[in-house]
C-alpha cells in the first residue's frame, strides 16, 4: 500500500528527476560523478602558450567550491611528479561549463575566463586531474608515463595532441581510459556565460592558406625574418619593425615624420629635404632646392643667388629663387629692426629714469 504521503514524496521526486534531466545533457546521467573534465586545450598556432581547461558540471548544484585541479607533468620522476594544484572557488550552476584559462586564451578567443589559469599546461605529455567532494576524474596525454590509475592508455599517446585541436570528452563516458574517453575536439572555449570565444586566426601556422589569413608558410612565419609571412599570418610590411625589401628602415611605431634622426613612416632614413631637421642639418624646409634660404644640402643660404633673367623680362627660377630669398632677408632685417628699436626704447627709459631720479632734491 502507498500512503497519500508517499505518494506525494514519489510526485516530488520524479519532478526533481524531471528537472535535472532538463538541466542536464541526456548522456551526462550515466557518468554519475557530475564534474568532468570537458576539453583540455594545449596551444593554438598563433599561441602555443594559450591553455585552457573546461569543467563541465552535469548535475548536483554549485559544486565547484573547494574543489581542485591537480595539474601533472610528464609523471616519470623529478619535479612533474608533484602536481600543481589549482584551487577552485566558485559556484558553477548544474547544466554550465567552467573555463579556466590563461590570458593568453581570453585574447587569442576574446572570451573571459570563469578562473585564471596561471600554471603552463605541458603539451608533450601530461595528467590533470578533478578532485571534489570524493569525485575524482582524470585525463592524461601524449608522452605522460606517470601511474595509470584512472587514466588507462593516455590520450594520443606517444604523441602530444596537435596545435589548435583540443582534448575532447567523448561520450558517454567514461572507461577511465583517457584514449578512449578522449577524442580529438574542436578548439572554442565556452565560459559559464555560455559565451564560445572564436578567432579567425586559428589556423594561421597549419601551412594552409585559410581566406582570413594574407599568407601561411607554417613553421617559416617569422616576425623577423625579411619579407617573410609574419607570425600572425599577415604579409611583411612597412611598420612591422623588420626592415623587408624595399625599406631602408623599420622601427615599428617609431616610425615617424616630425621626430629629428628617426626612420620616417614611408620606412625611409631620415634625409635633407624630409622636411624634419635632423643631426648635420641646420634646417630643412622640404626641398632640396637652393636660393630659398635653405640650400640643396640643408645648410643655411647666406647670399643671393645671381639674379638672371629668361630674357624675354620673365621671372626665371634663379629669378624667383633669388626674390624669395630676398624676401626672407627683408624679413629678418625688419626683425632686426624691431629688436634694435626696442632695445633702443629700453635704453631710452633706462635714461630718462635716471635723470628724473637724480633731479629729485
Ligand atoms: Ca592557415
Ligand atoms: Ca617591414
Ligand atoms: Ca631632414
Ligand atoms: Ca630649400
Amino acid at each position: 500500500m502507498t500512503t497519500g504521503r508517499e505518494l506525494n514524496e514519489l510526485m516530488r521526486d520524479a519532478a526533481s528527476i524531471m528537472i535535472l534531466c532538463l538541466l542536464a545533457a541526456p548522456a551526462k546521467a550515466e557518468w554519475g560523478d557530475g564534474v568532468d573534465i570537458y576539453k583540455v586545450f594545449l596551444g593554438a598556432y598563433p599561441e602555443p602558450s594559450a591553455y585552457y581547461i573546461m569543467l563541465d558540471v552535469s548535475e548536483g548544484d554549485n559544486f565547484i567550491l573547494y574543489s581542485k585541479l591537480l595539474i601533472y607533468g610528464r609523471g616519470s620522476g623529478g619535479i612533474d611528479d608533484w602536481p600543481s594544484v589549482l584551487e577552485l572557488y566558485d559556484h558553477v550552476p548544474s547544466g554550465h561549463f567552467a573555463l579556466i584559462a590563461n590570458e593568453a586564451v581570453e585574447s587569442l578567443f576574446d572570451v573571459e575566463a570563469d578562473l585564471q589559469l596561471e600554471l603552463p599546461l605541458r603539451r608533450e605529455g601530461g595528467k590533470i586531474c578533478f578532485e571534489g567532494r570524493g569525485v575524482v576524474d582524470c585525463v592524461a596525454w601524449g608522452d605522460y608515463d606517470g601511474p595509470a590509475d584512472g587514466i588507462g592508455t593516455p590520450f594520443n599517446t606517444p604523441h602530444p595532441p596537435d596545435l589548435s585541436t583540443s582534448i575532447l570528452r567523448n561520450r558517454p563516458g567514461p572507461v577511465d581510459d583517457s584514449n578512449e574517453d578522449f577524442v580529438v575536439g574542436d578548439p572554442w572555449p565556452t565560459n559559464i556565460w555560455g559565451e564560445t570565444g572564436f578567432t579567425a586566426l586559428i589556423n594561421c601556422g597549419d601551412g594552409h592558406r585559410d581566406t582570413v589569413e594574407e599568407c601561411d608558410d607554417a613553421a617559416d612565419n617569422s616576425n623577423s625574418t625579411p619579407d617573410a609571412c609574419r607570425s600572425n599570418c599577415v604579409l611583411p610590411s612597412c611598420g612591422d619593425r623588420t626592415i623587408d625589401s624595399g625599406e631602408q628602415c623599420d622601427d615599428g611605431f617609431r616610425n615617424s615624420d616630425s621626430m629629428p634622426d628617426t626612420c620616417r613612416a614611408d620606412c625611409t632614413l631620415p634625409s635633407c629635404g624630409d622636411a624634419v631637421v635632423d643631426s648635420g642639418e641646420a634646417c630643412d624646409d622640404g626641398n632640396t632646392s637652393p636660393g630659398d634660404g635653405c640650400a640643396a644640402d640643408c645648410s643655411l643660404e647666406t647670399a643671393p643667388p645671381p639674379m638672371s633673367n629668361g630674357g624675354g623680362g620673365c621671372q626665371t627660377a634663379a629669378g624667383s629663387a633669388s626674390a624669395a630669398w630676398a624676401l626672407g632677408l627683408a624679413i629678418v632685417a625688419a626683425r632686426r629692426r624691431r629688436k634694435l628699436f626696442s632695445s633702443l626704447e629700453r635704453a631710452r627709459e633706462r635714461i630718462l629714469r635716471a635723470s628724473r631720479m637724480s633731479s629729485k632734491p
